[in-house]
């Protein structure tokens, strides 16, 4: 059973990370379409690094949640039939324990140079201009993606999407692409497709099922009915091996 999980600001939520599109959402009062990108940064390169430095230095703070350290126990059962694709970039799965992962909205831990496209990892601030450690240049910026610019790893997650059996929808609300057009490219190469969130999202191809509550709760509970289902049908085909 090869199976792809897309994760979004919700499944940190529990874990005291604020999400976007919420009423106490992360930038207080804008719109993130307006403000997280290239062009705002440009305008006002300073407020940016400030914002982007204060959520880098909160990291240290929180901690993962059920639903972050459930998706690892995942992993662990289904090693890589399991691709897990997060547009957060707080760096709560891996401190959960998953390795199978594609950030592809970017890291907070991580700098971009914008001289030599250096994308060192970064826990310090920004504001200061350090150099870049590849070429010495002061240009380095927070290494996330705002709109216009390109997400990573698409190849590899198109791939994954066109060939999972399960595809799962945690904690995000559908309204950033090409994230949010992977249920459907999901749906119409054949996979069941679930939504866990809070609330229901209004997809416009629905998901197959959908799974209401927070993650802590639903995320669980998801992941080990599939952690049973994969071990029934290893035990069943080792079983079958036998009779041979
Ligand atoms: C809970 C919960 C709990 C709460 N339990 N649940 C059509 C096709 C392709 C592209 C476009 C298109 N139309 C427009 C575009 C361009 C644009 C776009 O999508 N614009 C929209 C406004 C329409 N996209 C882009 O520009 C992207 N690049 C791009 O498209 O490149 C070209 C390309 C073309 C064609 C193919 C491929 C590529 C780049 C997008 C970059 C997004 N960047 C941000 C900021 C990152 C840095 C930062 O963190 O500051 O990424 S914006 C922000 O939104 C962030 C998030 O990753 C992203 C998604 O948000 P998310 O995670 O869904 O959070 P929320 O807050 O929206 O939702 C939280 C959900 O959790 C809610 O549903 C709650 O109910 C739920 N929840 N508590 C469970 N306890």
């Amino acid at each position: 059973m090869r199976v792809v999980v897309l994760t979004g600001a919700g499944i940190s939520a529990e874990s005291g990370v604020p999400t976007f599109r919420d009423a106490d959402g992360l930038w207080e009062g804008h719109a993130v379409e307006d403000v997280a990108t290239p062009e705002a940064f440009d305008r006002d390169p300073d407020t940016v690094q400030r914002f982007y430095d204060a959520r880098r230095r909160a990291l240290a703070s929180v901690e993962p949640n059920p639903a972050h350290r459930a998706l690892a126990r995942l992993e662990g059962a289904l090693g890589d039939d399991l691709l897990l694709v997060t547009q957060n970039v707080d760096d709560l799965h891996e401190r959960a324990g998953s390795q199978r992962l594609v950030h592809m909205h970017g890291e907070l831990l991580r700098a971009l140079c914008a001289s030599c496209g250096a994308q060192p990892m970064w826990d310090a601030d920004l504001i200061d201009a350090p150099p870049c450690p590849a070429c010495g240049v002061t240009a380095l910026r927070p290494d996330v993606v705002w709109f216009g610019e390109m997400p990573y790893g698409l190849d590899r997650i198109e791939q994954a999407v066109i060939g999972c059996d399960v595809f799962a929808a945690i904690g995000t609300s559908g309204a950033v692409y090409p994230a949010a057009g992977y249920s459907a490219l999901a749906a119409a190469f054949g996979a069941h497709t679930v939504e866990l969130n809070l609330v229901p999202t209004d997809a416009l191809t629905p998901f197959d099922e959908v799974r209401t509550g927070p993650a802590s709760i639903t995320v669980p509970a998801w992941a080990d009915e599939l952690i049973a289902a994969a071990s029934a049908s290893t035990g069943r085909a080792e079983s079958d091996g036998m009779e041979r």
